[in-house]
């Protein structure tokens, strides 16, 4: 999301330089699957939920109202807080059996890790704890430069423990692919980013962060001022492998980068974005909240920028909440 950038629904061609600055702002995110002996969604507590806009998407029907209320509302933003589908079928190469739910506009919720994970792209070792859609109907902001409604959607599930945040995408992109070795935000990928900080001022500090994995696995921090285009993450791991409906991603998160380790009923700060395409020509973004005051607000921090140039890749106030079961 560049930095300064004016979305407008006539904006669907920023001039280049703004995408360059635009891919550098966001990162992603994921979740889960079923496994035999693992309850799925019916095991688990929901949270209460939201506001009455914006909901919809536990029931398995299109939810509508605003999403996050953020300043990119100009945008080809398509507000609500639902649209969930059954995603049904699963088995090998199949989609995951999780229905994905929704617990609240711009809210989401990680469980407690029932059984070891491997960070390899495979989500068998996943619990269905109350998958995440992240859609073109759900979205706080949806943007294409094809002048079209983003085909992409992730389903993704969020999990925990003393020594980590884990989260696995299941991202159902018909053409995953886009070959920048050295810039994973310039193709198919998911950002995630991740606030640990409590009284946060718009500004990344050491424990907030915003992570890049692609459809191959390439991996990227950047977290400016203090991480820029870092290629290996300190404190985070990622895989990524094809499935049948595009690509599935599993990575965790040192619980010590984010000021952990935590216990439940701690809220986190968490957002998502998937990008289509080469060069982010097609994005989505899962939360684009309101908020208070910046506060101190310096170097490539955009809060209270307006015009639709506030986004989470610079500023970490505009995040939805993650809390931990
Ligand atoms: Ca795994
Ligand atoms: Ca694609």
């Amino acid at each position: 999301m560049a930095i300064g950038q004016v979305w407008t629904v006539s904006c669907y061609a920023p001039q280049m330089s703004s995408l360059r600055a635009l891919a550098r702002l966001p990162a992603v995110l994921a979740l889960g699957l079923c496994t035999s002996g693992l309850a799925c969604t019916n095991d688990y507590d929901l949270l209460a939920p939201g506001p009455a806009t914006g909901s919809g998407a536990a029931d398995g029907q299109g939810g509508s109202g605003a999403h996050g209320g953020g300043t990119a509302a100009s945008s080809s933003v398509a507000a609500g807080g639902g649209g969930a589908s059954t995603t049904g079928g699963g088995g090998e190469g199949g989609r995951s059996p999780c229905a994905p739910t929704r617990v609240g506009p711009a809210r989401a919720a990680a469980h407690a890790s029932r059984q070891p994970k491997s960070i390899d792209g495979n989500l068998d070792d996943w619990g269905c704890s109350e998958p995440l859609l992240l859609d073109a109907a759900s979205a706080a902001v949806a943007y294409s430069a094809k002048d079209r409604t983003p085909v992409v959607s992730v389903h993704a599930r969020l999990e925990w423990d003393d020594g980590y945040l884990y989260f696995a995408a299941e991202v159902i992109d018909p053409t995953p692919g886009d070959g920048n070795d050295s810039a994973p935000y310039m193709n198919d990928s998911v950002e995630l980013y991740l606030r640990g900080s409590t009284g946060a001022d718009a500004n990344y500090s050491p424990i907030d962060h915003h992570f890049i994995v692609d459809h191959a696995g390439r991996k990227m921090e950047d977290s400016p001022p203090l991480v820029e285009l870092e290629t290996d993450p300190a404190g985070f791991e990622a895989a990524a492998l094809p499935w049948a409906e595009g690509y599935r991603i599993e990575a965790r998160v040192d619980a010590a980068v984010l000021g952990g380790p935590w216990q439940a009923g701690r809220t986190l700060g968490f957002d998502l974005l998937v990008s289509d395409g080469e060069a982010q020509v097609e994005y989505l973004i899962w939360a684009l909240g309101g908020h208070g005051p910046c506060g101190e607000c310096s170097g490539q921090c955009c809060c209270n920028q307006g015009g639709g140039a506030e986004l989470p890749s610079c500023n970490t106030l505009v995040f939805g909440d993650l809390d931990l079961l």
